[in-house]
């Protein structure tokens, strides 16, 4: 179809590639119908833009993007290689050996910090060396004062009190109950004897005279629980040296004694018995002194 008269020659070029592509599509979608209508012979085509002539304008247009593709390609290329630092050429051992090199110089840093506090702190060193020093020259000599030792003077028992290891002992020449013994050893400032030692307890035995059956309380009873025997002082007794066969509580005895008898057999570290406690014997007295 001619198109509309007194246009310009572009808006000719575009009206025939509308007619092109109206002919292209009725061509080939609509051919029984349309084509008697519109004959194709009636259509009238540039043969400048037809045919090989397109092709040839799209084959250049796309030679020149791909050129300026690959312009910027290389652009880009060579910016990332000068924003690189020192090149991308370094290889691996240089840039440890930098940084090796980096923390050589911080220890170097260090060990001359260090080096110039040992020098402050020999200084100051000195400094207080010199101050005690002066004060150890201008100190004042102590007062010697007597020690507590040399106060202290020798232990001098009562009259027939006898001494053995810081204590003085009483061989009673009187006779009472255990209980009484005790009572009478305490208006003295003393006990009923606790024996602890066999060093003690020969000792003792040693004070004693001979005879049919001398007999003496000393500080143990068993009256509060049978069997269980303690000293005066409310400690228990541990092992002892019991006659064998002592203490049997044979009629009811709850109180302790030592028995001297004539025979020479007889020893020291065998003496204790058990007795009740109501009979009537000399006692043994232990003063702490
Ligand atoms: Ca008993
Ligand atoms: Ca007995």
């Amino acid at each position: 179809m001619p198109t509309t008269g007194g246009s310009p020659a572009s808006d000719g070029m575009y009206s025939q590639l509308i007619d092109d592509e109206a002919n292209y599509d009725e061509q080939s979608h609509k051919p029984d119908v349309g084509r008697s209508a519109h004959p194709v012979s009636s259509v009238k085509v540039n043969p400048t833009l037809s045919g090989p002539g397109r092709y040839r304008l799209a084959t250049i247009c796309l030679a020149a993007l791909c050129v300026i593709l690959l312009i910027s390609i290389i652009a880009v290329a060579a910016h990332n290689k000068n924003k690189t630092p020192q090149g991308s050429g370094e290889t691996a051992p240089e840039i440890q050996k930098q940084t090796q090199d980096t923390n050589v110089t911080a220890l170097m840093a260090t060990i001359t910090k260090l080096q110039q506090e040992k020098k402050q702190l020999q200084k100051e060193r000195d400094e207080l060396q010199n101050k005690l020093a002066m004060k150890t020259t201008t100190k004042v000599p102590e007062v010697v004062r007597p020690t507590s030792k040399a106060a202290v003077a020798p232990i001098v028992c009562p009259q027939n009190w006898r001494l053995f290891n810081n204590s003085c002992y009483l061989i009673s020449t009187n006779t009472l109950g255990w209980s009484a013994s005790q009572s009478y050893c305490q208006s003295k400032g003393a006990h009923l004897a606790i024996i602890l030692t066999a060093e003690e307890q020969t000792f003792l035995w040693n004070l004693l005279p001979r005879g049919h059956w001398n007999s003496y309380w000393f500080g143990i009873t068993d009256g509060q629980t049978e069997d269980v025997w303690k000293w005066v002082d409310g400690t228990q007794v541990v092992g002892g040296f019991w006659e064998v066969g002592e203490p049997n509580n044979h009629i009811n005895e709850d109180c302790g004694y030592i028995v001297k008898t004539q025979v020479l057999e007889r020893v020291a570290i065998r003496s204790w018995y058990d007795a009740p406690c109501s009979m009537s014997l000399p006692f043994i007295c232990e003063k702490e002194m």
